[in-house]
């Protein structure tokens, strides 16, 4: 299935009438729920129920293993509406729509994709995706978590930093090193690792700066030895296992930031035509207006992009550079959106029962993970500078 996706799976009218499904949940379900989730960092079980019987841990996962089909343009589409909602509820389902499944879905075999899949589209299965370590992020062919052969098993050894979903997980993707004399990513390889495996342990969550409700954590392999069946495609290349995913992640991430983008916008207005002040609602004042004004046309930007790449993904393109630009623009205008939002809300933007200082706290995590800005920026130029070079 290596580079496919899925062909589109609704008519217009069905994909608008789950689109109004989705918006109706998360204004009545995921909205009103934000607040609490931030204050006690916990996604309540009712909820994870609904999303799992909605399929949204399987909007991008085929049919035939139980997920909604979507190809990824209508899939986009989904996360437009639903990452309306603060980012931690996509969170949660977010690494079995991209990295997680994705990876099974386009690198690894039959037996893999039974195993797996359907308990991934169900739900029922949460996947973490293992690729930072402690001194490597940007910087990913630079791990030193290593996986040694030793007759039919592989033993992992290592330590992976900042794992979404890691406390939840079953199963792990893991990209550690088989080949140690070989450098960088030639001699990296995916596996996918059971949480129940001797050796295998999850620490403590981490405490962080937003999206409460959605935990990671570190993941240690102290002589965890799996099955070699567990390696996915061939060793030596789980690099390119990881960056395929990447391709596909970016999407999603950027997918998020304009659906997230949109909500800011909608407080940013709401609250604008509701306060007075000198007499009139801010909304009437043009240096409101202008910052309402950028902050549409920025989401609107990143929506184009992000539907350009996902339409090219379905058209069997190589997205790398494309999902590069819409992750680093989406992500970079989604902060400057958050900053404006909170800057029309006044002082009341800084206090916690307002949404905008959550959702402010939440998105700054979008120019950071799958990729800092400067990552995209240096993906994106390397690639101008190769073709220009003929390479
Ligand atoms: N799809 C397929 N193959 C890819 C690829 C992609 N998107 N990107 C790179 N590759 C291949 C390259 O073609 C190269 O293959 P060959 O050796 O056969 O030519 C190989 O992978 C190594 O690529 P490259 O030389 O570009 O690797 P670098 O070590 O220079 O690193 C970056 C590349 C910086 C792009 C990578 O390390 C990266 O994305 N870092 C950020 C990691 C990240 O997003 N972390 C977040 C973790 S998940 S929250």
């Amino acid at each position: 299935m290596t580079g496919s996706t899925n062909a589109a799976a609704l008519d217009a009218e069905t994909l608008a009438e789950l689109l109004q499904t989705i918006r109706r949940f998360v204004n009545e379900r995921l909205i009103p729920a934000e607040e609490t989730v931030d204050r006690e960092d916990r996604m309540p079980e009712d909820i994870l129920a609904e999303m799992k019987a909605m399929g949204l841990y399987g909007v991008t996962i085929p049919v035939e293993y139980g997920g909604l089909g979507l190809n990824a343009e209508e899939s986009v589409q989904v996360f437009f509406e639903l990452c309306r909602a603060a980012p931690a509820f996509r969170s949660v389902t977010g690494i079995n729509n991209g990295l997680g499944s994705s990876s099974i879905l386009y690198d690894g075999n039959d037996e893999q994709r039974d195993r797996y899949v359907r308990r991934l589209a169900s739900g029922d299965l949460v996947a973490a995706f293992c690729l930072t370590e402690p001194d490597s992020g940007s910087d990913a062919g630079a791990l030193t978590t290593t996986a040694r052969r030793e007759g039919d098993t592989y033993v992992l050894n290592g330590t992976k930093r900042y794992i979404t979903n890691a406390p939840q997980a079953g199963i792990f993707i893991v990209m550690a090193r088989t080949d140690p004399t070989k450098p960088g990513a030639a001699g990296v390889s995916a596996f996918i690792v059971e949480r129940d495996t001797p050796g295998l342990s999850v620490a403590r969550p981490d405490r962080k700066m937003g999206q409460k409700g959605a935990h990671l954590a570190d993941v240690i392999f102290e002589d965890c030895r799996i099955p070699a069946s567990a390696l996915i495609g061939r060793e030596g290349q789980g690099f390119k296992v990881a960056m395929r995913a990447l391709d596909r992640g970016r999407i999603h991430i950027a997918a998020m930031c304009v659906g997230i983008s949109d909500r800011l916008i909608d407080e940013g207005l709401t609250y604008a035509l509701e306060r007075p002040q000198f007499g009139k609602p801010i909304a009437e004042y043009q240096l409101v207006q202008a910052m309402l004004a950028d902050s549409k046309a920025e989401m609107y930007a990143g929506r184009c992009m992000v539907l350009d790449a996902a339409r090219r993904l379905d058209r069997g393109e190589r997205v790398s550079v494309e999902a590069s630009c819409a992750k680093m623009f989406a992500s970079e205008a989604c902060g400057r959106i958050a900053d404006r939002v909170v800057q029309i809300h006044g002082g009341a933007g800084y206090i916690s029962e307002c949404a905008a200082e959550r959702l402010y706290r939440d998105v700054r995590v979008f120019r950071l993970y799958e990729g800092t800005t400067q990552i995209q920026q240096l993906i994106i130029a390397r690639d101008m500078i190769r073709a220009r070079r003929g390479g």
